[in-house]
């Protein structure tokens, strides 16, 4: 490895400053992102291990000596793909389920799936592989996956949502098959995580991108357990695969303030915030237990240069100055609209201030 930076920072270790990356780092707001896809179908791309590989590691070239990690070119939405869902991802639309989860028998189905991830998810074991090599240890990689409570949100609602009725209807009115949803979704991701690390994927993140539509009592049954579940059994497996090294795993809870607390019990080595957070308040309920990340809102990258110091210099200050228990990332993923140079400027700073004796 010629930078294991996030690595150590991820395991707690005292760094010589903060690592740096960012959610969605590869996609849309990159040029050569849409050379390469050049109008081909999502899914279609994640695919091709040989253009999956390439799209995932465009930012670490853009960003040379900028970017400490890569992530894996995929999305959380083939877990759905691997129970035997069908999923599309239109154009300007999002992503979309022609037959989502809507009665009892549609969720057995579900239930009842055999799912065989070598077959159904082969390719991104295969597109790790690769990129792993093509990286050859210039930065770590990310493998990851989308938590049960988010999941079931799609497989439910068929696609984004903005009121959450079916997924809010499954709970509220199905509990007992929603948490055997749960428990399933739970299962492939434990296995769909170690076998990323078995492919090549050096540090995992867990999606919760719907956390905050939950309640804090919804979210302490329907996605704390589920969590706590995939933080434990991920490292048990791993130890039954041979896997020898500690693979830190991330957790990324969107919008579930109500939550940092248990999550920093939760068992993952590394919480990740999005921009709600004032960094000081959440350094002090964490009080030294794990790893933060995050936390800058990706909206700040419209603003001026100076804008872009001022408000990096306080995320790191914040953080305690990123010597330790810290990692550089936006609260969310970039926008496709976004100009690559004022995240290059944003990049420079991190270095710049986090560097800083
Ligand atoms: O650099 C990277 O991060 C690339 C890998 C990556 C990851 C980690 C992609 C590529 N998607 C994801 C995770 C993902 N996908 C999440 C969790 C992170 C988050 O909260 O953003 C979620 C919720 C999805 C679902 C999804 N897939 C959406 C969001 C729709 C909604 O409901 O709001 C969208 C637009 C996609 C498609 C997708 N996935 C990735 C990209 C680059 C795209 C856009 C594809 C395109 O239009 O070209």
């Amino acid at each position: 490895m010629k930078n294991d930076l996030i690595l150590r920072a991820a395991k707690g270790e005292k760094v010589e400053r903060p690592p740096c990356w960012i959610m969605r780092q590869a996609g849309r707001y990159l040029p050569e992102y849409h050379e390469v896809k050049a109008g081909r179908d999502f899914f279609e791309t994640c695919r091709d291990a040989e253009v999956a590989s390439e799209i995932t590691i465009q930012p670490v070239r853009r960003y040379k000596g900028l970017l400490d990690a890569a992530i894996i070119f995929s999305d959380i939405l083939v877990i759905p793909q691997a129970l035997g869902m069908e999923v599309q991802l239109i154009d300007g639309k999002g992503p979309n389920f022609p037959n989502p989860i809507r009665t009892i028998e549609d969720a057995q189905k579900v239930l009842d799936y055999k799912v065989d991830l070598f077959t159904e998810l082969g390719w991104a074991f295969d597109s790790i592989t690769l990129t792993r090599k093509k990286l050859n240890g210039d930065v770590p990689l990310f493998g990851f996956c989308g938590a049960p409570w988010t999941l079931l949100v799609y497989m439910t609602e068929g696609g984004g949502s903005r009121l959450f009725n079916y997924a809010k209807e499954w709970l509220n009115k199905y509990p007992e098959v929603s948490h055997k949803l749960l428990q399933k979704i739970t299962d492939v991701a434990v296995e769909f995580l170690s076998q990323q690390v078995v492919a090549g994927a050096q540090i995992l993140q867990v999606f919760e991108s719907w956390g905050g539509e939950l309640s804090s009592m919804d979210f302490n049954e329907f996605s704390l357990p589920y969590l706590k579940q995939i933080a434990k059994k991920v490292p048990l497996r791993l130890k039954e695969l041979g896997i020898k090294e500690t693979v830190p795993i991330v957790v990324f809870a969107k919008n579930s303030w109500y939550a940092l607390d248990k999550l920093c019990d939760a068992g993952y080595n590394v919480v990740s915030l999005d921009w709600s957070w004032d960094p000081k308040e959440a350094v002090k309920i964490n009080n030294n237990r794990v790893v933060l990340q995050g936390n800058l809102d990706p909206g700040v990258i419209y603003g001026s240069d100076e804008i872009i110091t001022q408000k990096t210099e306080y995320m790191i200050t914040a953080f305690g100055g990123g010597k330790q228990n810290y990692i550089v990332n936006f609260g969310h993923g970039t926008h496709p609209g976004m100009d690559t140079e004022k995240i290059k400027f944003f990049l420079q700073e991190c270095h710049r201030i986090g560097s800083r004796e």
